[in-house]
């Protein structure tokens, strides 16, 4: 059999992560979307650098850590023959620390760097800003910008997400609310005989897509569905 997951910020909003859309969906008086543009970068580097050092910092901080949620889609990975693949939207390594293989961030990961000038990826767990120097380039400054998916830019994988999107026999979407695409369109791009799961506190406006929707937190709905 083969499965397709796919996580959003509610899988890990029970670690201490916040999710983006909830009570006011506000970072500092700034709407997220203002900061997480290609646009925002270019006329406020200093404000869009600054929110991603506050997350990174605050992923690298000791209570963020693997929930229940993170760790039954680990132990299902391990202990499961089938063809397996796990999509997050998700930028924190949560997955990863819970033991998670097969994974593919499609909006990039805030534990890496990326230089605007050639495109290296690099492992980065400190502040960035205008007068960081490229790590084996040090007479080059300020080149380097997290490596995250903005809005206008393109997700990373999306060719392996489609096919395994069309192959998949099980889709389970887990803390998503399902409005930011293409991580949105991958439900209607399973065949008709996949079986479709939807894991959220909420209805989103794919809820009608999806042959069950559990409602209820992650940490205790994956574990439960999974076992
Ligand atoms: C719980 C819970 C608990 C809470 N248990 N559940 C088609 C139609 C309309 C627009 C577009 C379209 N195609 C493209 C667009 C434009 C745009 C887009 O989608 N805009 C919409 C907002 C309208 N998309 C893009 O720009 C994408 N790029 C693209 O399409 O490129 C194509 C292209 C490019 C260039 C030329 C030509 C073509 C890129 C999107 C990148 C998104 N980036 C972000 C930021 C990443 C870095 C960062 O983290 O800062 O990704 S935005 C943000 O939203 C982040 C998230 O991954 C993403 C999704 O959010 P998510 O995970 O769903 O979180 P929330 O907070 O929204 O929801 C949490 C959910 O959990 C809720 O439902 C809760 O109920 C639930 N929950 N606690 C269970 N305990």
């Amino acid at each position: 059999m083969k499965i397709l997951i796919l996580t959003g910020a509610g899988i890990s909003a029970e670690s201490g992560v916040p999710t983006f859309r909830d009570a006011n969906g506000l970072w500092e008086g700034h709407r997220f979307e203002d900061v997480a543009t290609p646009q925002a970068f270019q006329r406020n580097p200093e404000l869009v650098q600054d929110f991603y050092n506050q997350r990174r910092r605050s992923l690298l901080d000791a209570k963020i850590q693997p929930n229940a949620a993170h760790r039954a889609l680990a132990d299902f990975e391990a202990t499961h023959q089938d063809d397996f693949l796990l999509v997050t939207q998700n930028i924190d390594d949560l997955h990863v620390r819970a033991g998670s293989k097969k994974v593919l961030p499609m909006h990039g990961e805030l534990l890496k760097a990326r230089c605007t000038h050639t495109g290296e990826v690099f492992p980065w767990r400190e502040d960035l800003d205008e007068s960081t120097p490229h790590p084996t380039r040090p007479e080059i400054r300020g080149t380097l910008r997290p490596h995250v998916v903005w809005f206008g830019e393109m997700p990373l994988g999306l060719e392996q997400i489609e096919v395994a999107a069309r192959q998949a026999d099980l889709f389970i979407a887990i803390g998503t609310s399902a409005v930011v695409y293409p991580a949105a369109g991958i439900v209607r791009q399973t065949k008709p005989s996949c079986r479709k799961i939807e894991i959220n506190l909420d209805a989103t406006p794919n809820s009608g897509q999806f042959d069950e929707s559990i409602r209820g937190k992650a940490s205790v709905e994956v574990p439960a569905f999974l076992s």
